[in-house]
């Protein structure tokens, strides 16, 4: 099997996540570079990580990819049997990959990719660090009396954990009166897949950090940003659409290949 993504994707780190917990060898091709950009679209033609070719088949969109581990190497189960369960692991996850994808994602915009933005626009990332709060409080009220998000570790959890990961890291953690939450994190980083999955996503943060070789620009370029879904509603209402059209007309912003 061969895995094509970037470390710094909450998604490449779930679908690492799962590789890991079913215990399966793959062969790792991270892409760093925008000059690796023609071998992205020729396993996703929308141009994100993670994609996964196993053997002649190719999955791109990390739920399609996890969905299809799960159906080819079931063990150890990673979603729950019982439909009604299956259907919360879906919706959980569902609200991982887009509403709390969102609020990271303009915290990470703001905090990382373009930190000159908080003096104008400190209004949008508290609005970003206001829902994401409010998401904690749900799983917090999910997690009661519960080890994980389902009782059983599942799909859902290995969804939220890289999201949770990184907004802690940009400064935004998991307040600790949330005690439920607080001892799912805790429990959740205990984990080898886990520990293995985030310390490869903060090796790849240190290496972003240097200047891109000569003649390079990083895949994910801070002044030339990939917009897609959920994540331009979410600039939307914090404020951010008029900022994202004059991205647009500078050409530092651009979205998927259409078919
Ligand atoms: N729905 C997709 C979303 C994948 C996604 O948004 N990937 C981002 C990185 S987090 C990406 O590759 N963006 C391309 C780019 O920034 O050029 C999935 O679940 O795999």
């Amino acid at each position: 099997m061969k895995l094509f993504d970037n470390p710094l994707s909450p998604y490449a780190m779930k679908v690492r996540v799962t590789l890991y917990e079913k215990g399966l060898e793959f062969e790792n091709h991270e892409l760093h570079f925008h000059s690796q950009r023609d071998a992205l679209l020729r396993v996703n033609p929308r141009g994100e990580v993670p994609a996964l070719q196993d053997g002649d088949t190719v999955v791109y969109d990390s739920r399609v990819i996890c969905e299809y581990l799960e159906d080819k190497y079931p063990n150890p189960p990673l979603t729950p049997a019982d439909p009604a369960a299956k259907a919360r692991c879906r919706q959980l996850e569902t609200i991982c990959d887009t509403q709390i994808d969102a609020c990271a994602l303009v915290i990470g915009l703001i905090k990382i990719f373009r930190p000159e933005m908080e003096a104008d626009h400190a209004d949008a990332l508290g609005q970003a660090a206001a829902t994401l709060g409010k998401h904690h409080a749900n799983l917090d009220a999910d997690l009661r009396g519960r080890e994980y998000l389902l009782g059983e570790f599942s799909r859902a959890d290995i969804a939220l954990i890289p999201h949770l990961g990184f907004t802690a890291f940009m400064g935004y953690p998991v307040d600790p009166t949330y005690t439920n939450l607080t001892a799912w994190m805790t429990r959740m980083n205990e984990r080898p897949s886990v520990q293995r999955a985030l310390q490869e996503a903060m090796a790849c943060f240190e290496a972003s950090q240097a200047p891109p070789p000569a003649g390079e620009q990083p895949l994910f370029n801070p002044q030339n940003l990939h917009w897609r879904n959920d994540r331009i509603e979410a600039l939307i209402r914090v404020g951010l659409g008029p900022w994202l059209l004059e991205e647009l007309a500078a050409g530092r912003a651009f979205f998927s290949p259409v078919p």
